[in-house]
């Protein structure tokens, strides 16, 4: 059974003991510096690091915490993440018992299920010490880029609830620190923390909000992932990690938060009061310009004794949000499977930000098919904000970019095969005319058939004979080849 990690420090010790995390003991500037050396690991594929001496602060910074397949993998509490996406495959097809007999064999897997369901508890370590008077002076944020309007908390879990119906959502959204008490609230306007403030907005109350740092290293990617509005994040945690998370009441908000955590900063946004917010340097590898966002006020902040600020830099792809996107790449085909069953899998390349380009293979059952699969996605999620859409067939492998770029350029004809669309684009996307609306591009680039026009007959792909390869690898060791020289 792979090792289900309930707090930050636990995964941090885990990666150590497997040469997965490397303390830094040099001082090290948490203005630009720290981004720097980040981003230098992550493209390079090295590990997880852990700051211990950064300058003008007494607390420790871990960054790069997710950024390989395999770290990302332990965080969600397995080896691989094909075991990830086989739990939530397993949860879409429970089919309801049958029988009386199936109903009793069921219930072990409905006690499993309650176990992952999140557990109020009276107390817990991010509550170990109280920063009196509130204040966030003493948090290493990081200003990550040069144009930067300042530092920003950049992986913070952000809690808030409907204001209509109580339900909680998490969501990462990036906090600039304005002063010690004041930051911005970066709620992009399609997402579900933006849809709880303009709900306390328009019935003119404030809104209470509660961000955890640090926590089970399952929590920030849930708080990522694009779950439907009404899925509580940290039921979705609890699911994957097979373990309920422990929460623990805040202080001065009405809210819970996870007992693990290492700092929770408490506050309430108002109404009222939005501020130019930004430049920030993006995951788009473009800066966001400076726009007005929703003020966040800190009414009181909470920690661990010895707590480690974890962060993450984001900026020219790939950088280390890129493993947080491919889970969701992962652990979300089951689900768009489920709204189309004929898709056979999807890749959304690192490259392309999580949503610029999304490149699917379907099994075709009839003429237009891949129109119909554009338009599903993007009325699907946060799959709206696909700029582009590439369908191929079946036996395409899309996670093979290089056969992608062979196929589709061979097989499109662009009058025919083109569609275009218009509706909301992502907020950061710098493209459009205007800000949130613009226009994507689906790419319908499977074989054509003679109900779509195509009286041509579609030619084969070029395959040799099992037998000739059978005989070719029966000799393969006699031919003298050295195929790793001749590179
Ligand atoms: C490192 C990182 C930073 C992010 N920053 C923001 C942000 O500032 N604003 C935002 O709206 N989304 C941001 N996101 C994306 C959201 O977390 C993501 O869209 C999530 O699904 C939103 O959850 P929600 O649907 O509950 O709103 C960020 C994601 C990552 C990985
Ligand atoms: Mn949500």
């Amino acid at each position: 059974m792979p090792q289900r990690f309930m707090d930050l420090r636990q995964f941090l010790a885990f990666l150590e003991e497997r040469g997965e995390l490397v303390r830094i003991r040099h001082p090290v500037s948490p203005y630009l510096e720290i981004t720097e050396i980040a981003a230098r690991t992550t493209k390079g594929g090295g590990p997880a690091l852990l700051f211990e001496n950064v300058t003008g602060f007494s607390m420790p910074v871990a960054i790069n915490v997710y950024g390989s397949e395999q770290r990302m993998a332990w965080a969600l509490g397995v080896e691989r993440i094909a075991d990830a996406v086989a739990r939530i495959e397993e949860l879409i097809h429970l089919a309801p018992p049958a029988s009386f007999t199936e109903k009793l064999g069921m219930l072990p897997r409905l006690k499993q299920i309650a176990d992952m369901l999140p557990r109020s508890v009276k107390s817990g370590p991010c509550q170990e010490e109280v920063i009196d008077p509130a204040s966030l002076a003493h948090l290493p944020i990081l200003t990550c880029w040069p144009q930067d309007g300042g530092p920003f908390i950049t992986l913070g879990s952000v809690f808030t609830r409907s204001p209509e119906t109580g339900v909680r959502n998490v969501g990462v959204y990036r906090m600039q620190k304005f002063d010690d008490r004041t930051t911005g609230m970066h709620w992009q306007i399609h997402k579900v923390g933006a849809h709880h403030y303009r709900m306390a907005r328009e019935r003119g109350q404030q809104i209470e909000v509660a961000v955890a740092i640090g926590g089970p290293p399952v929590l920030p990617y849930a708080a990522t992932a694009p779950l439907p509005e009404d899925l509580d994040e940290i039921v979705f945690a609890g699911f994957l990690l097979g373990r309920g998370i422990e929460m623990v009441k805040c202080r001065t908000v009405d809210l819970e938060v996870p007992a693990q955590a290492e700092i929770v900063i408490e506050g309430f946004v108002r109404p009222d009061d939005e501020r130019p917010e930004g430049p920030f340097g993006d995951h788009t590898g473009y800066y966001t310009p400076l726009m007005d966002f929703p003020t966040f006020h800190v009414t009181a902040v909470t920690q661990r004794r010895d707590p480690i600020y974890q962060t993450t830099i984001v900026g020219r792809p790939p950088q280390e949000d890129g493993f947080l996107g491919w889970a969701t790449e992962r652990l979300f085909l089951p689900a768009v499977r489920m709204a189309l069953p004929e898709v056979v899998d999807m890749k959304l390349p690192v490259e392309a930000c999580f949503h610029n380009l999304a490149i699917i293979a379907i099994k075709k059952r009839y003429p237009g098919h891949a129109a119909k699969v554009m338009h599903a996605l993007w009325g699907l999620g946060q799959m709206m904000f696909c700029k582009c859409i590439i369908v191929v067939d079946h036996d395409v492998n899309v996670q093979d970019v290089g056969e992608v770029v062979w196929r589709v350029s061979n097989n499109i004809d662009a009058r025919r095969d083109l569609v275009l669309a218009e509706g909301p684009v992502d907020q950061l996307d710098h493209a459009s005319a205007r800000p949130l609306v613009g226009s994507k591009m689906g790419i319908d680039a499977t074989a054509k058939w003679p109900e779509e026009g195509y009286d041509r007959g579609w030619p084969p792909t070029i395959e040799m004979l099992p037998e000739v390869k059978a005989r070719v690898d029966a000799m393969w060791s006699e031919l003298g080849i050295d195929l790793r020289r001749a590179r």
